[in-house]
């Protein structure tokens, strides 16, 4: 079984290179972190790689300082695992560099992963890369401490919007469980990484909350960030993390959608579902993907039309039912 061979070549390598996706949510560096902090525990010398930008809300996370975002992959690496990608392009501009590592340990959660690695656990089942870490921990018989627990709790926490989405299962609340035993605080952690707003965030909130729009009978949701806003806010872009439910908070919505802009002509939509609306499949028309609940992709060309193209297409799937 892969996950055994993965757990085989954690146990016999000196040295590792760990990666996880640009503009990274809890789960990106929480898994990281814990994977690598149990790695240096066990006498392994671990370089952990984000190409960033890291959000406010994680610099208290034990082991962040580790983190860089530049790295030298020709330096004698063992393996390499990328984790929470579905394809190895999410590592952002060193993905070319990394295929020279082998082997290439693809571990995520993603339905849609592209299977990029030579070993690929992908289990969609899991509310979280770090779930899927803690249990590679048990079954390599990897050292447990405090600062492991915290990041695993960060990734489950952050990736199951505080036990609250559709992938918030047993076995989620069965492993955060077990990392309170080690001492986390559900309270602490859950004040610093998921509320944590800075006033620059929230005046972000005020500009964005004015342009909310609703489609097709209240069913589609919408609102939109530009460079202007941002600007106006003095916020940054990841300033914007977990805005989009925001229009999935009303009742009735079932496409909640939030349009930023990212560059000249060039936007990014992140996409969220409440109930029977697989966004991955809405997303993949556009050419992205992501989970059933919650999707995105980038489009080129003027608002108003990428946003007609959008809004007929999500017609579409609101008419299937
Ligand atoms: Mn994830």
């Amino acid at each position: 079984m892969v996950v055994n061979a993965i757990a085989d070549i954690l146990k016999k390598g000196k040295r590792f290179l760990l990666a996880s996706h640009k503009d990274p949510d809890g789960d990106a560096i929480g898994s990281i972190l814990a994977l690598g902090e149990t790695l240096i525990l066990s006498g392994k010398d671990v370089v952990l790689f984000n190409e960033g930008p890291i959000p406010d809300s994680f610099a208290s996370l034990k082991g962040i300082e580790r983190v860089a975002n530049s790295i030298n992959p020709e330096s004698g690496f063992d393996a390499l695992f990328v984790l929470d990608c579905a394809s190895l392009e999410r590592a952002g501009n060193i993905s070319f560099h990394l295929t020279k590592i082998e082997p290439l340990i693809n571990i995520d959660h993603h339905k849609n992963n592209s299977q990029f690695g030579d070993l690929n656990l992908v289990d969609p089942d899991s509310s979280s890369v770090g779930e899927i870490v803690y249990r590679l921990i048990k079954l390599a018989d990897l050292p447990m401490n405090a600062p492991v627990a915290e990041n695993i709790f960060v990734a489950i926490l952050t990736d199951t919007g505080s036990f609250r989405y559709e992938n918030t299962t047993r076995e989620a609340f069965h492993i955060a469980g077990e990392m309170l035993g080690w001492g986390v605080s559900c309270w602490e952690i859950s004040r610093k990484v998921m509320d944590g707003y800075t006033l620059k965030k929230l005046r972000l909130l005020e500009l964005m909350l004015k342009t909310m729009e609703l489609y097709h009978a209240g069913k589609v949701g919408l609102i939109t960030i530009t460079k202007q806003m941002l600007s106006k806010a003095g916020a940054d872009d990841f300033d914007s993390e977990r805005f989009v439910d925001y229009p999935r908070f009303i009742s009735g919505v079932e496409i909640a959608v939030l349009i930023r802009e990212i560059g000249r002509d060039y936007y990014k939509f992140s996409l969220r579902s409440n109930d029977w609306v697989n966004v991955a499949d809405l997303a993949n028309h556009f050419g992205g993907g992501g989970h059933p609940s919650a999707a995105a992709f980038t489009r080129e060309g003027r608002l108003d039309l990428v946003k007609q193209d959008f809004l007929s297409k999500a017609r579409s799937f609101l008419d299937r039912r």
